[in-house]
């Protein structure tokens, strides 16, 4: 059993039994990282987001190429973020974070080429906000969560479908859902797992994530043109 463990005062040391996450991550399409974030990691996040929020966008659309689901939601793109943020590119390239990702997927996670999508603000903050059904562009989402709903009864759930045949498997059949909490984190096989972030259920909570999206050696993306939509 390998240990993979990050310890660099924002990221918590996580003793992972590496071969074990792995092969969950493989057969579920999503791997939880619960308190990921240390105290000061998810303090000094926070503090940051709230500044770079300033300058992130309102959105209300569907998403045509994601089979018209809905996108109620405030974002700030990777682009935006490299201009405000020295922390957030930091991270995304830390050394110990993507040492951790590939103990996970077996693979050197590399960085999209499109700043666009590289590492973006996704806040859930109005009662009835969701963040609709979708699979990335790019094989592997890290979600990291900056502020929660504490109660999955006020939604904010993430759900989903490994190896989806269609966006559809998310609605047709049971989907997997998953709550997390502000510090934690999640690993998903975001190109071929249909995901969608359920609707906040009332007024007064809010549900802020950091997503990286990383690439791994001879990946082929799906060109959507769903990225530039919701964050360009
Ligand atoms: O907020 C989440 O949990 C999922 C985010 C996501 O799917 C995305 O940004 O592509
Ligand atoms: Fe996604």
């Amino acid at each position: 059993m390998t240990l993979l463990s990050v310890s660099n005062g924002r990221l918590r040391t996580l003793q992972t039994a590496g071969d074990a996450a792995a092969a969950l991550l493989r057969s579920e399409g999503y791997l939880p990282l619960p308190g990921l974030l240390t105290t000061t990691g998810l303090s000094v996040l926070r503090e940051d987001a709230e500044r770079l929020e300033q300058a992130a966008r309102r959105r209300d659309f569907t998403m045509t190429c994601m089979g018209g689901s809905p996108r109620h939601m405030t974002t700030l793109g990777g682009h935006d973020i490299a201009k405000a943020s020295n922390l957030v590119p930091e991270l995304y390239a830390d050394p110990e974070l993507l040492a951790l990702i590939s103990g996970l997927i077996g693979q050197r996670p590399l960085p999209v080429p499109d700043p666009v999508e590289r590492h973006v603000l996704n806040i859930l903050h109005r009662e009835g906000d969701t963040h609709g059904a979708h699979t990335d562009d790019y094989p592997y989402a890290l979600v990291i969560f900056l502020e929660a709903p504490s109660s999955p009864e006020d939604g904010g759930l993430l759900e989903y479908v490994c190896d989806a045949a269609s966006l559809r498997d998310l609605t047709a059949g049971p989907a997997r859902t998953a709550h997390h909490r502000a510090g934690d984190a999640y690993l998903l096989r975001s190109d071929t797992t249909a995901h969608r972030v359920t609707p906040l259920t009332r007024a007064g909570v809010r549900r802020t994530v950091l997503n990286f999206a990383y690439t791994t050696p001879g990946a082929v993306p799906q060109t959507t043109t769903s990225a530039r939509r919701l964050y360009a």
